[in-house]
């Protein structure tokens, strides 16, 4: 594949102290509301999930020479083929004002710049489960990005980011963070679910996101959960719920792999960052992932209440 984007990703240990240089670095994701010192044109995500066990930072760099911007209230360092942006909004007017701005800025912001492909998104809501004016703040969420979908004239299925949703802690900011691309990204569903952007009306306004995503010689998964067809199995078993994540994860690898032509993506060279809702859970879910060579750990908030754990994954293909 001519397409050489030179992504790379690393979870770096707090222990570890911050990165040695930055001349390389499209931009950061911390947690837990550690303070990192980066310079001002690396953008930061600060994401407000506690670590269960080890604090890091997740660092994507690149080879490529680097260039940073703000467009809007969106901040970026961008590559030739690559941008990487945050955004964080206070809710002064709601989660479904602020949602809404945010996602049209960040599609403003890539089609104007040039990178209208996005691969991934992480998206950071505090509250995630809890009901206001008769709705679900997830489904809110839900219906503000596809709001400003349909505003920039962009798919509601098939070709979506990957993304997860997740959780953080009250009174933290809506945070945003994604990574764009100039070049066409390669969407990719699971055969056991469906897709979310299909998801029956019981669910609220239909999630527009896929499974995961292929860039280059990338796979994103998305935020994966025990979830089989459109319905939760395994409620209240966080060990069963915990192995039906990783089925599907399989499952996804197996697709990706199918559709690919970048190289073979396999379960163990991927590196995992679950998300536990229950921190007393965190034994149980760390026993079913002893295979796994690099996993971390956050406490947060899953998008449905009979949701325990979640697990999103990134990888690149071997030849
Ligand atoms: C699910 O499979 C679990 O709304 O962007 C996973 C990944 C989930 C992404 C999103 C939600 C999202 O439906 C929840």
């Amino acid at each position: 594949m001519a397409f050489e984007a030179g992504l790379q990703f690393e979870y770096v240990s707090l222990a570890a102290g911050a990165p040695a240089q930055w001349d390389d670095v499209l931009g950061v994701a911390t947690f837990d509301g550690a303070q990192l010192h980066a310079p001002p044109e690396v953008p930061i995500a600060s994401v407000h999930t506690p670590a269960l066990d080890a604090n890091f930072h997740e660092v994507w760099r690149t080879r490529q020479p680097l260039e940073s911007g703000r467009y809007a209230r969106v901040q970026f360092r961008r590559s030739a083929e690559l941008l990487l942006g945050s955004i964080s909004l206070t809710e002064a007017s709601g989660l479904h004002t602020a949602t809404e701005a945010a996602y049209r800025e960040i599609f403003a912001a890539v089609n104007e710049l040039g990178y209208p492909h996005l691969a991934r998104i992480w998206n950071y809501l505090p509250q995630i489960n809890v009901e206001t004016q008769g709705l679900e703040r997830y489904r809110q969420f839900n219906s503000a990005r596809r709001d400003a979908l349909i505003a920039y004239r962009r798919d509601l299925t098939g070709n979506v980011p990957a993304a997860c949703a997740l959780g953080s802690v009250t009174d933290s900011p809506l945070t945003i963070y994604f990574l764009a691309s100039r070049q066409a990204v390669t969407p990719v569903e699971n055969p056991r679910q469906v897709s979310a952007y299909e998801y029956p009306e019981q669910y609220g306004p239909k999630p527009a996101f896929s499974r995961a995503s292929i860039l280059g010689d990338i796979l994103f998964i998305s935020g994966t959960a025990s979830i089989v067809g459109h319905e939760t199995v395994h409620a209240g078993d966080v060990t069963a719920q915990t192995r039906e994540t990783l089925a599907n994860i399989d499952a996804l690898v197996g697709e990706a792999n199918r559709i690919s032509g970048a190289g073979r993506f396999s379960l163990d060279t991927l590196a995992y960052k679950v998300y536990v809702r229950h921190a007393t859970d965190l034994p149980l879910i760390r026993s079913q992932l002893h295979n796994q060579a690099q996993v971390l750990y956050l406490q947060a908030d899953i998008c449905r209440q009979d949701l325990l754990v979640e697990i999103e994954a990134v990888g690149r293909a071997t030849r």
